[in-house]
């Protein structure tokens, strides 16, 4: 049995063999200059798949994400962001150290933003008050448990933001989760917003990288900003090889990662102190409250790796991330230590 069953997240896992020969085969040029034929064909399949006209293959999710809100403000912009958003809580507050934008935070039902309390937060720039000139989505929600933000939802903030000459940006680190979980594709998801993101890195199981995709001038301008971020790289097409593996190859086992969370998540419902409720398990995360007379969260962690069960601690408690590296036995291996841990 391995040591560690390694919840963490699904950016844990280690490339396929596939990938392994993807890299060492690939064909490769330097990129600063466009001679990469292996990015320029992994960039162009991924503006394909969102239907955008360009893409940019970048070093991470943070760097897709700090780039597009650069290209889509100014400085002295607002930007309406939902409360629990990646970009907002996790990016080291890109927002205000590279764009010099603030945020405009809103709450939501589940990473849901209602489309009037969007509206009512569009301000028009004067002398006293900012511009509103984005707003984030992020789809999967990974702080709010990998919650699918429903397809007219996004339509209807779509709508509201049209009204006001306003763009959207697209944090969709796990967008092919949220498709694999509702059926709907990719594509239709992407329209509602002017720029998406999504990572090759998560449950795509790449080494590394995301992808930035969107309008061709907004793409153009996006890799003058990659370059002066210090994103751009040369022979890089060893790390896009993996890439077009993940996108090619990879999407459909999502089902497993996301049937797995489920399965997790109805194993440890019912046990004291943890505080979960099984139908909020749309995709591959798990996050759930402790709230038991002798055990804190970070008690409860701690317990479980001594078990050989890794995870993580989150704001709300504590987060599970179920990605290739998990199997069945592991799954039955989290469900027994925590009945052990709960039950004793
Ligand atoms: N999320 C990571 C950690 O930062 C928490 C994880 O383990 O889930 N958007 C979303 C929705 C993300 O979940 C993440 C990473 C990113 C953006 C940033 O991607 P990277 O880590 O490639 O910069």
């Amino acid at each position: 049995m391995k040591k560690y069953a390694d919840f963490r997240s699904d950016t844990v896992t280690k490339p396929t063999p596939e990938m392994r020969k993807a890299m060492a085969e690939a064909v490769v040029g330097d990129d600063v200059l466009g001679d990469d034929p292996t990015v320029k064909k992994l960039e162009s399949l991924a503006a394909a798949l969102m239907g955008k006209q360009a893409a940019l293959f970048v070093p991470s999710g943070t760097m897709g994400n700090s780039i597009a809100i650069k290209a889509w403000t100014r400085e002295l912009d607002e930007v309406i962001i939902e409360a629990r958003s990646h970009i907002y809580n996790m990016e080291s507050t890109h927002m205000t150290f590279i764009s010099r934008v603030s945020p405009r935070v809103l709450t939501s039902h589940r990473g849901a933003m209602d489309p009037e309390e969007v509206e009512k937060n569009i301000k028009k720039p004067s002398v006293h008050l900012p511009r509103t000139s984005l707003i984030c989505i992020e789809n999967t929600h990974n702080n709010w448990g990998g919650a699918v933000v429903p397809l007219e939802n996004m339509r209807a903030i779509r709508k509201k933001a049209d009204r006001h000459g306003i763009r959207i940006h697209l944090d969709g680190a796990r967008i092919f989760n949220a498709s694999v979980a509702s059926g709907i594709p990719v594509k239709e998801y992407a329209e509602t917003a002017d720029s998406v993101m999504f990572c090759l890195s998560k449950g795509l199981s790449a080494p590394i990288g995301s992808i930035l995709a969107g309008p061709k001038d907004f793409i153009d301008f996006s890799r003058r900003i990659r370059k002066a971020l210090g994103g751009a790289m040369r022979q890089v097409g060893v790390i896009a090889a993996p890439g077009i593996v993940a996108l090619e190859k990879m999407v459909s086992r999502l089902k497993e990662d996301h049937e797995r969370a489920k399965k997790l998540a109805l194993g440890i419902y019912r046990l004291p102190g943890i505080k979960l409720d099984p139908e909020d398990v749309e995709t591959d995360i798990i996050i759930f409250g402790v709230e038991h007379p002798h055990l804190s969260a970070a008690d409860l962690l701690e317990k479980l790796k001594q078990k050989g069960i890794l995870a993580l601690s989150v704001p709300q408690g504590i987060r599970f991330v179920t990605n290739r590296g998990i199997d069945d036995s592991d799954v039955e291996r989290a469900i027994t230590a925590f009945t052990a841990i709960l039950h004793s």
